[in-house]
């Protein structure tokens, strides 16, 4: 400090409460106007919603900022192993509202705005979410990082800055239409640019071996491009704590001495062109969900992210005079799937090639750093690479897995005593009419610990996909059931539900999930039923309101909200779902004046763009939509809605407002799920199979909560293997044969018979995910739901039992499994201005 002219006292006088970290109403009605002036140039008479929006958000990263550095500060000082979670998606939503309900000044925000005559809730609708995931994956990572800030512990998440996040959906004749998502365009007052973090990234090119002058081999590897990664820091706050993480994004640009080589010669426009192709590499989120394309870009934006934040990470370890070798003892990194997965081969690269270790040396660091979670079952969604394709991108990455193949399959010979089957499915490298890399096996290999994210999800792991790697490494294999966040998916999302459930237990379960058990005995309690029935309604009414809004559909309010929202996939079967809708049309349409309890089926979902069966799921909800909706005979008791663009944003408003959740997934297929938690956490209902978290919520919440059917995952195995026979189940079953014919004979497609012919098809003489074998399990369970909800004092109890049952589910559970039991990393308090938290 002194070098720099500074004496410290003056350095802590920064984090005295001033204009720019004070927390009282007072002081953020200053700093408002202030940020309005000095930030967007701007007075209250011409400022703009966005000018206001943008002088808040920079309010609160001002005090932000405070505890981020005091973070830094505090991790630098003492020697504690941080958490690396690597992660090629955050689905993080909306900053604002969150950082406000973590700092604990929410409220105090709302006033000043108030008093300023602004609404914090317009103004917190202004921010346009940063979409950088596909679904659960991505989403996951988010709640992950809240957590860890949460428990104090030190945590640096790296990914992807994309230009573009997830597209926006619209819907257009009932079809999906995908349109760019510019998140930025307004600019992001979240992130902070350190333009001095940049590391160069090689791509393409060759390798050479030479023996140097003391007789040891070298490597030159000599790309065709070299790409540069920025690095874009966000403060992720915890609740009501000072932790203050870092999630750091990269950005590929053009290296600064940019091929002037092109420019010399003259050639502007290939210079031109070399920088776009740089910027290219974090332009665009790849909108694929458990899908794979193999696109080079996509390893190229892998390999990109994996060797900027190891680069980085080797950096802070050295720069705290570590040894190299020592470098597990700085960072536990965690793989999110094996998108980070070549990280293995990259740091085997780093150690061996530029730092000079020997290669079990390397090894040796490499597999007591890395760890892997797998979210995935469908085989067809494991991550493989074309050889030819991957030696194009990364030469000497492909000799680096060559040789940990060589090395791992000498050991696993004798090890499996010469079986050449287990051999092959443990190799890392696949053969056939073309060779592929397989990252699932070289995350195995590289990784101290592997796990699946739902208990019944590691099970099936280790007697399917990976059982040839439980036999060799039983001991590398846990379980680590998902859990989701609180802050944002209760607290943020649904105010009037917390107060009550806080007016009851006081506020201790919004850090202590488990807590939510004192509810219990609340249960019966008929001014509590009462006020919980309100609650719901009340969100019922504003989320109606948003969907006449935007679909022009009038729901009404009293009907039950029967919710499936998430990405649109076969093995999700929103189909099965439409199904019962048309089975329930039918009951009116045969018998007008049958007895029908009021429902609300809401939709919503992305398809993947080149996913043709979903992207008809999707025609075929809105088709149906249109005939039920209008029909007289059904007189508003059948509403069906197709909500546009799921994001983050509109699911914290249509979770609140759900009574029932549908969780109906084929069972062994969906790996864990994490929107059947934040629905049941806000007292919705679940409809399930036995599949993925849906078997631990239920053992949770209690059989008598919950809305099972179908087959368990050991009996789609068997119907499968005895010759499953979907026709059979066509023809046998007249509700369900005359579903399917409406569907084909263009009952609800203006009698054209093409559209869902596919569809059909794939259902009668395939269905590959038991859709017809599910069918009237399905739909006899939903006349239970019906005939339950007709008592709403008794569902409202159901309701609260369900909630108060619920607290394993918090992803606080979660991250404290994963640091005790797999990285071994403890909390480390932040202090500021002597206190650790508010
Ligand atoms: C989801 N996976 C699982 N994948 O489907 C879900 N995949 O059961 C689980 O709860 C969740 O992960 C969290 O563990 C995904 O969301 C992807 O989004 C994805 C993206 C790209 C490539 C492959």
């Amino acid at each position: 400090l002194q070098d720099k002219g500074l004496d410290k006292k003056e350095v802590q006088n920064v984090l005295v409460e001033d204009a720019r970290t004070g927390l009282d109403v007072e002081t953020l009605k200053k700093a408002i106007l202030n940020n309005l002036f000095y930030v967007q140039g701007k007075y209250p008479e011409i400022a703009t919603r966005n000018d206001y929006y943008m002088a808040l958000a920079y309010t609160v990263r001002d005090r932000l900022l405070q505890r981020w550095v005091a973070s830094v500060k505090q991790y630098l000082e003492g020697k504690h192993r941080i958490v690396s979670y690597l992660s090629a998606e955050y689905l993080l939503g909306p900053h604002l509202g969150n950082n406000l309900v973590n700092l604990g000044i929410y409220k105090e925000a709302e006033q000043a705005l108030h008093e300023m005559g602004l609404n914090l809730d317009w103004l917190i609708e202004k921010e346009i979410e940063p979409g950088l995931g596909n679904g659960g994956l991505g989403r996951l990572a988010a709640c992950y990082m809240d957590s860890l800030a949460t428990l104090e512990v030190p945590a640096i998440g790296y990914g992807i800055r994309y230009q573009f996040g997830i597209f926006e959906q619209d819907i257009r004749d009932g079809w999906q239409v995908e349109d760019t998502d510019n998140w930025l365009r307004r600019g992001n007052p979240w992130e902070i640019a350190r333009r001095e973090i940049s590391y160069d990234i090689k791509l393409g090119g060759y390798v050479q071996h030479y023996m140097d002058r003391d007789g040891k081999f070298r490597t030159i590897w000599t790309p065709d491009l070299i790409v540069k990664g920025v690095a874009y820091d966000t403060p992720i706050v915890g609740y009501k704590v000072n932790t203050t993480n870092t999630l750091r994004l990269w950005k590929s640009e053009a290296p600064n001495s940019f091929d002037f080589q092109s420019f010399n010669s003259g050639d502007y426009s290939n210079a031109v062109n070399q920088k776009i192709i740089c910027e290219n590499i974090s332009k665009v989120l790849y909108p694929n969900d458990e899908t794979r394309s193999g696109k080079v870009l996509r390893l190229q934006q892998q390999y990109f992210f994996v060797s900027c934040s190891l680069q980085d990470m080797i950096g802070i370890h050295l720069r705290q005079g570590e040894r190299i070798e020592d470098f597990q003892t700085t960072f536990a990194v965690q793989l999110n799937d094996t998108h980070p997965a070549v990280a293995i081969a990259e740091m085997m690269r780093l150690l061996v090639d530029e730092y000079d270790l020997e290669w079990v040396d390397a090894w040796r660091v490499t597999t007591r750093t890395f760890a892997y979670t797998n979210h995935t079952l469908l085989p067809e969604a494991l991550e493989k690479w074309d050889m030819e394709l991957f030696a194009s991108v990364l030469p000497r990455h492909l000799e680096i897995i060559q040789e940990i193949n060589r090395r791992f399959l000498d050991e696993v010979t004798v090890r499996v005593y010469g079986d050449q089957e287990k051999i092959s499915s443990l190799s890392i490298i696949g053969e056939g009419p073309r060779r592929y890399i397989k990252m699932a096996n070289l995350a195995c290999a590289g990784s101290f610990a592997i796990n699946g994210v739902a208990a019944l999800h590691t099970e099936l792991l280790k007697q399917t996909v990976l059982k040839d790697w439980y036999a060799l490494s039983p001991e590398k294999f846990s379980n680590k059931t998902n859990g989701v966040t609180p802050r944002r998916w209760m607290v943020l999302s649904n105010p009037k539900l917390t107060e009550l459930i806080s007016s009851k237990i006081g506020e201790n379960w919004i850090k202590h999930l488990d807590e939510l058990k004192n509810l219990e005995k609340f249960a019966d309690d008929p001014e509590f039923l009462q006020q919980w029935m309100d609650v719901k309604l009340e969100m019922k009414t504003q989320l109606a309101q948003r969907i006449v809004n935007r679909t022009n559909i009038k729901v009404d309010p009293e009907s039950i909200f029967d919710i499936q929202v998430k990405r649109i996939h076969e093995y999700k079967r929103q189909h099965l779902n439409i199904l019962h809708v048309i089975t329930l049309y039918n009951r009116i349409k045969q018998n007008p004046e049958a007895e029908i309890v009021p429902r609300t089926f809401v939709f919503a979902g992305k398809a993947a763009p080149g996913y043709k069966q979903a992207k008809l799921i999707i025609k075929l909800i809105n088709s149906v939509g249109e005939i039920v909706n209008k029909d007289p005979d059904v007189k508003g008791r059948l509403k069906v809605v197709f909500y546009p663009n799921y994001n983050v944003t509109n699911a914290q408003k249509i979770y609140p407002a759900a009574d029932l959740s549908e969780q109906i997934s084929t069972a062994g297929k969906e790996a864990s799920g994490t929107g059947n938690m934040k629905l049941s956490l806000n007292g919705a209902l679940t409809i399930g199979t036995l599949d993925g978290a849906n078997v631990e919520i239920r053992e949770c919440v209690g059989e008598e909560n919950f809305f099972l059917f179908g087959l368990t995952a050991e009996e789609v195995e068997n119907t499968k293997s005895d010759g499953y026979n979907p026709f059979h189940f066509y023809e046998n079953n007249p509700n369900l044969k005359l579903a399917l014919d409406q569907i084909s004979n263009g009952y609800f497609s203006h009698l054209d018979d093409t559209i869902f012919k596919d569809l059909i098809n794939s259902l009668l003489y395939d269905d590959q995910f038991m859709v017809l074998a599910d069918y009237q399990s399905y739909v006899d369970c939903q006349d239970q739901v019906a005939e339950a909800f007709k008592d709403k004092v008794k569902w409202a109890r159901m309701s609260i039992l369900n909630v108060a049952r619920m607290g394993k589910f918090s992803s606080d559970r979660s991250i404290r499994e994963y640091c005790d039991e797999i990285w071994k990393v403890k909390s480390v308090p932040v202090t500021l201005n002597g206190t650790s938290s508010k």
